[in-house]
């Protein structure tokens, strides 16, 4: 039961500040339902409505689990987030052949889109409240002249296929906010790739509410000042941010190591560390703020576990394997605490 918690709940410590997040699946929300309940005021489907999880095939939508997700918010009166619609990954390749097993032509793709879009935002327009629209699709690469990450929406569409697919969003309901979102945010040269896009649709007049900002981060990575760089960046594009899959990994990006079975010590002292410096940057950012949302909810249950190293543990989130809060948790519950006696 919610009640038994004895820890403070971080929706209502943040509740003047922003939502506070999960991404969940059918799974998690059984396991972890009372950490959800108690916790957290906002949701993400982790993977259940992305385009191939939805629409395997052109004929056949599969909502069940999807549906599982949107009716425990709509039970629990929880903001819930789309995610996601356009993406290069986890689609299928129907989508991008002809009936002749060919490549499909510009109009077909976005005919496709357009009908994909207005049956999906349309069936959860009652509960999903923002979808991320557009996900990842900003290249990585160093090179100076690198814009746009290759794909078979660039290659068939061309650089438009953005732009449509946020009309689409819109024409679907023009209630959601609709947001872009990527990852390696904070890296100051796929910043401003990402500032350019945001802005471009904006100075095309392209419905677009708010910029996502997955923060996969680790220990080490990236750093404070990039962090807060970003954000002030995305900010002056003049629409509202969230973190959309927060997590803080205990490895380095390229640490492969496979041998812990727990934290090292002094590894959750430091994640408490970084994760109050993190939240003392976002509750002072929390007028452009709108929602930090975690890329799951504990230590039990995270992608990381299989990335970048397969099999291998990680804990990554305020709320350890038996959902009792770590002393990250206590760090970030401080923060608004804290503000508000200063007021006083
Ligand atoms: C997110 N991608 C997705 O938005 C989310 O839908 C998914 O469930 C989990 C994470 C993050 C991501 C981006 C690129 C990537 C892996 C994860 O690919 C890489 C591969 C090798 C090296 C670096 C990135």
């Amino acid at each position: 039961m919610e009640s038994m918690r004895e820890e403070e709940s971080l929706k209502a410590l943040y509740k003047d500040a922003f939502h506070i997040g999960a991404a969940v699946n059918p799974l998690t929300i059984d396991s972890q339902r009372s950490l959800l309940a108690y916790h957290f005021n906002s949701l993400t489907a982790e993977n259940e409505m992305k385009f191939s999880s939805l629409h395997p095939e052109e004929n056949l939508y599969t909502f069940e689990n999807a549906d599982v997700i949107a009716a425990f918010a709509r039970e629990q009166g929880m903001a819930l987030r789309g995610h996601t619609l356009v993406w290069h990954n986890q689609t299928p390749d129907w989508l991008f052949e002809n009936e002749t097993g060919g490549k499909a032509e510009r109009d077909l793709l976005l005919e496709r889109l357009r009908s994909h879009i207005q049956t999906v935002v349309g069936r959860y327009k009652d509960v999903i409240y923002c979808w991320d629209v557009v996900n990842e699709v900003i290249s990585d690469e160093n090179d100076e002249s690198a814009f746009l990450r290759p794909s078979k929406w660039l290659d068939i569409v061309g650089e438009d296929f953005i732009a449509k697919a946020f009309e689409f969003a819109h024409e679907a309901d023009p209630q959601a906010l609709l947001f872009y979102n990527d990852y390696n945010e904070s890296n100051p040269h796929k910043r401003e790739r990402i500032y350019r896009l945001v802005r471009s649709l904006l100075d095309q007049g392209v419905p677009i509410h708010g910029v996502g900002l997955q923060a996969h981060w680790n220990l080490y990575d990236p750093t404070l000042d990039d962090m807060r760089a970003a954000i002030e960046r995305y900010a002056q594009l003049g629409l509202q941010l969230q973190l959309t899959e927060l997590d803080v990994s205990v490895f380095r990006f390229d640490d492969r190591r496979t041998d812990l079975t727990r934290p090292e010590k002094g590894m959750l002292e430091l994640q408490a560390e970084r994760y109050e410096s993190i939240f003392r940057l976002l509750y002072e950012y929390r007028e452009h703020i709108s929602a930090v949302t975690f890329w799951g909810a504990a230590d039990d249950y995270t992608w990381l576990d299989h990335f970048p190293v397969r099999g291998r543990k990680n804990w990554p989130f305020l709320f350890d394997e038996s959902h009792a809060p770590k002393p990250a948790y206590e760090r970030v519950a401080q923060i608004p605490k804290r503000a508000a006696m200063e007021k006083k």
